[in-house]
């Protein structure tokens, strides 16, 4: 029988641990899909963070290195400027990169480290259970603000695409979803891009990807996806924030 669907081979057949609903795995497979279609998993380093995607060095079929909290732009430079023919990214969710992180990011991007950044912003502390982050919306409930984010106690939510846009280090930046079919070929044209700029050199990219965390939300799966559209897009709008690509072909 014909074959019409399978794992990228860029997939370990190790199983995803992560709970029903959650859009970790389809991140992973996107960036499996992405290593099978460039064929460069034979010279892909990924670099794992501290949060739920913390296992992914068990799931990708390339080889991956584990940084300590928040460091993985820092380690993920090194792997690079010690191999450049590797193809170097890090997976890094929204309290490893914009809260601990934040330094190893922005000092990355200025410097503009021929690296690829997958950044899963779902908006809480997933691993730890559910804890406020730097992404959390203003209102919303978490384990540490119980009452809700509070823009006088808490400040604002951070919105690294824009902010990372002010520097001139970083060559492209876009903020995708993966909450319906479209927005799923759109983050996976996206993250493709990504890798190819690193391949071709241009410099540090980053990929934001709008993610759900049903568990530590509360939600149910479906009504995760819509709390993510109806809340989490409305402050991130989805798109292009630099494309350093597309300014020299203009
Ligand atoms: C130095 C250090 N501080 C704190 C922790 C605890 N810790 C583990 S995961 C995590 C947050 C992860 O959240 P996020 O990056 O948003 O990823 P998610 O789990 O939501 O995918 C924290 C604070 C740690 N492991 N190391
Ligand atoms: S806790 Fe949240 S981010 Fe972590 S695996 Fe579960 S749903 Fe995904």
């Amino acid at each position: 029988m014909k074959t019409v669907f399978d794992k990228p081979h860029a997939l370990t057949d190790v199983p995803f641990h992560y709970c029903p609903g959650c859009t970790h795995g389809i991140v992973h497979r996107l960036v499996a899909e992405v290593m099978d279609e460039l064929g460069i998993e034979g010279k892909t380093v990924g670099v794992a963070s501290v949060g739920c995607s913390v296992f992914s060095y068990n799931y990708f079929n390339c080889d991956m290195v584990q940084a300590a909290h928040g460091r993985a732009p820092a380690v993920g430079t090194g792997v690079k400027r010690a191999n450049p023919d590797n193809i170097v990214f890090t997976y890094q969710g929204d309290g490893d990169l914009a809260a601990i992180g934040t330094a190893e990011t922005i000092h990355a991007a200025t410097r503009g480290e021929n690296i690829t950044i997958i950044f899963i912003n779902n908006a809480i502390y997933g691993m730890t259970g559910g804890q406020m982050a730097p992404t959390s919306l203003v209102g919303q409930i978490t384990q540490t603000t119980p009452y809700g984010r509070k823009i006088e106690t808490q400040g604002y939510p951070i919105r690294v695409c824009e902010m990372l846009a002010t520097l001139e280090g970083p060559s492209y930046l876009e903020r995708v979803s993966v909450d319906d079919v479209k927005n799923i070929k759109n983050a996976k044209k996206a993250i493709k891009k990504a890798f190819e700029y690193q391949i071709e050199g241009k410099g540090f990219n980053l990929i934001e990807v709008l993610s759900t965390c049903p568990t530590n939300w509360g939600l149910s799966p479906v009504e995760a996806l819509e709390w993510l559209r109806n809340n989490l897009m409305v402050h991130y709008p989805l798109g292009v924030f630099k494309d350093k690509g597309a300014e020299n072909n203009e």
